[in-house]
């Protein structure tokens, strides 16, 4: 096992993996950029290292630095978390050359993921569902527009090296193709210095759901189980939850089955996600992986009884998963606290916290790194809380999470805490009514 861990990383996060090392007796080191000196990541692991200046690029991104701060502290590995270097995978090449562990798949496996075209194509040929649509990139217009014909407007232009939304366009019908395909390729372009461009049938109305998976180095992989991430705002997510309202036992089998044969599909080693979406008559087609432990992790832990950052790390160390299997025995709902205005189009609310007090009880959960007195800076994601609500059945959790919230009191800032009580009293949210163009229509009052 490993001696000294690294975390690239700041915020709830940091924290979240400072916690278990010291459970699991590992040492820590926290990097820090000027604007976290007074981080509780910084205080909390056992040694910490100033890397640069506020902007990311200076610190959290900047990979030499990073390197730098792990030599001198003579430390085995470097767990990532999620966003800044979790999926880059040069830093992940990089770590191996240097012959410190990266906690988390090798870069060829982050590569092949990366790209979306090459990520569909080896799915397809691990027999996962897809989305149809086109085979490989689009070479022009005219083709997009023959291919679009064959499998019926409307469909979707996305990047190859998209994800999240950016560079893809919906086309309504042939006339709007040669705008969209242009305006597609200039974004695709501009973001990620690619503009391969891939085609899909649009599914309407779709549900976001996506399987926890782990990988070992041995080729075993297990799932377990989903979160339905439905409840997202401008690709954002607000509200996970485990199992999902819409799940059922031979849906969990197939998307579950699914799962573990595109792990296996490229010998996937660590934790992991296969994003899946589901059409109201509960067909699922593979969408994305995420390579990565995600903000999300935690409702998947509450409903398994089990510790996804302590098994991440036994796997990077060559442990083999347990063979274990997972079924979700509660029910567990996630808001994420931002500091934002929900009233103001969300717009960021960075600032110092004058007034703290935290939620507690019965079934309440809560990843943090705000303190009274913290002043949240305005260079870096604007998420302060995940507050997780655990319980028997759903409607027992949005109680739960419904009385929390209402106990959550944060001041001198705007936080998502109005929107979220005000979700956990919509009827159909409690319904389980909902797919992802649900926040699209919901008014806060
Ligand atoms: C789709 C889709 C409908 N049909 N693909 C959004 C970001 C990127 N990860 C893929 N996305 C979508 N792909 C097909 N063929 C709808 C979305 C989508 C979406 C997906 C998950 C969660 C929220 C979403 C919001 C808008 C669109």
């Amino acid at each position: 096992m490993f001696k000294k861990i690294l975390i690239a990383n700041r915020g709830e996060i940091a924290l979240r993996v400072i916690r278990t090392c010291h459970e699991m007796g590992i040492e820590t080191v926290a990097v820090y950029s000027t604007a976290d000196a007074d981080s509780l990541h910084v205080r909390f692991a056992d040694e910490a290292v100033c890397i640069g200046k506020a902007q990311s690029s200076d610190s959290y991104l900047n990979i030499p630095r990073i390197m730098a701060a792990a030599e001198i502290t003579n430390a085995d590995a470097i767990h990532p978390g999620y966003g800044f270097l979790a999926e880059n995978a040069e830093f992940a090449d990089i770590c191996e050359e240097y012959g410190i562990k990266f906690i988390g798949p090798n870069g060829e496996m982050m590569r092949l993921m990366g790209d979306k075209v090459t990520a569909k194509d080896t799915m397809i040929k691990a027999g996962v569902p897809v989305v149809p649509g086109s085979e490989g990139l689009l070479e022009s217009v005219e083709e997009a527009k023959e291919l679009a014909k064959g499998i019926g407007y409307p469909v979707l232009l996305k990047a190859t090296a998209g994800g999240g939304g950016k560079g893809m366009r919906l086309v309504w019908k042939e006339e709007e193709m040669e705008k969209a395909f242009d305006s597609a390729k200039t974004e695709a372009a501009a973001s990620f210095s690619n503009d391969g461009l891939y085609m899909e049938k649009f599914v309407e109305e779709p549900r976001h759901i996506e399987i926890q998976i782990a990988g070992d180095q041995y080729g075993n992989a297990c799932h377990l189980s989903e979160r339905d991430c439905s409840i997202q705002r401008r690709h954002q997510k607000l509200v996970e939850e485990s199992p999902s309202p819409f799940m059922t036992p031979e849906l969990r089998h197939a998307m579950g089955e699914a799962a573990i044969k595109a792990t296996k599909a490229i010998n996937y080693e660590s934790v992991g996600t296969i994003e899946f979406l589901v059409d109201k008559h509960r067909n699922f087609y593979f969408m994305e992986m995420n390579t990565r432990i995600q903000v999300e992790h935690c409702v998947t832990e509450e409903v398994i009884n089990y510790d996804l950052i302590k098994e991440q790390i036994k796997l990077a160390a060559g442990e083999k998963i347990s063979g274990r299997v997972y079924e979700p025995t509660m029910h567990a709902i996630e808001c994420r606290i931002n500091a934002e205005d929900p009233y103001n189009d969300f717009r960021p609310s960075p600032g110092k916290i004058t007034t703290l007090h935290t939620p507690g009880g019965h079934g309440v959960r809560i990843d943090s790194h705000i303190y009274a007195g913290y002043t949240i800076p305005p260079f870096y994601d604007s998420m302060i809380a995940k507050l997780i609500a655990v319980a028997q059945t759903r409607e027992e959790a949005i109680k739960t999470m419904e009385r929390a919230l209402s106990e959550y009191v944060i001041e001198g800032i705007k936080t998502t805490i109005p929107f979220h009580l005000q979700l956990m009293q919509n009827e159909d949210f409690k319904a389980g009514n909902f797919t992802t163009k649900f926040i699209e229509t919901f008014e806060l009052k």
